[in-house]
């Protein structure tokens, strides 16, 4: 899979695009991540990429030109076109289902906005598919864009060690339970112990117990989780146990 991150500060993702999983799957060609600096689109000798709004107000507005002629030169690159992503506020809010969805295309194109925005008719001609990250507001999109591939990332055949290691994850399709805790040696420290049930050996027993732990956890802290077949699920096991 491909990403192209078009952005005013490509100096954020080198950092971020060497370390741990996303750089073993680039080694392993699984991963492609190009950075694209908006800067090196503008026409003019000042490199001027922004500008005050028309009618006034605050703030700096992203120039149209630089952003849509980066995309239109950058998917001239590569096999695919590219979907277009504009990280922004104003997206509809990712979620597993999104990045799932994400994970099917072989291209992203990733824009990240700065300042006030994006001109209008970058929206109008690129039509991108603009997606939030949370209702917050961040300096840019940059850790936006990180955050879309990180979790894209995880759904590419191969990336992950174990070959259905996101099989259990919070949130992955048909999942819709927390993670239960999780227990490494030593058996005890500073009087708090592994609950015993984990060193008894009976994995059918121990299997129940995590999903008992997986249900309580996740009516307490997101009880707007659990939707009908949750629910369903957790009270038949407690009658079953009762
Ligand atoms: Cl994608 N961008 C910015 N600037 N702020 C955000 C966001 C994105 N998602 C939530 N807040």
């Amino acid at each position: 899979m491909r990403f192209d991150v078009v952005t005013l500060f490509p100096g954020m993702f080198p950092g971020y695009l060497g370390q741990s999983l996303l750089n073993k799957a680039i080694e392993r060609s699984l991963v492609e991540v190009h950075v694209h600096d908006i800067r090196q689109w503008t026409r003019n000798k000042h490199q001027k990429v922004d500008d005050r709004p028309f009618g006034g107000g605050p703030g700096m507005v992203l120039c149209v030109e630089p952003v849509v002629e980066c995309v239109e030169s950058i998917r001239k690159q590569g096999a695919q076109p590219g979907h277009a992503v504009l990280l922004t506020p104003q997206g509809r809010r990712l979620n597993q289902c999104v990045v799932e969805e994400l994970a099917q295309q072989p291209r992203l194109i990733l824009l990240c906005g700065r300042y006030e925005g994006f001109d209008q008719r970058v929206i109008d001609i690129l039509q991108p598919d603009e997606v939030s990250i949370g209702d917050y507001v961040l300096n840019g999109g940059e850790v936006a864009a990180m955050v879309v591939i990180d979790a894209v990332i995880r759904l590419i055949p191969g990336v992950l060690g174990h070959a259905d290691s996101n099989q259990d994850d919070s949130f992955s399709t048909g999942n819709r339970l927390l993670e239960f805790a999780q227990y490494t040696r030593p058996r005890e420290y500073r009087g708090l112990s592994v609950p015993p049930i984990l060193l008894t050996g009976n994995h059918e027993e121990i299997a129940r117990w995590r999903r008992e732990q997986s249900y309580e956890k996740t009516r307490h802290r997101r009880a707007d989780l659990l939707d009908g077949r949750a629910r369903e699920d957790g009270a038949r096991e407690r009658k079953e146990q009762a």
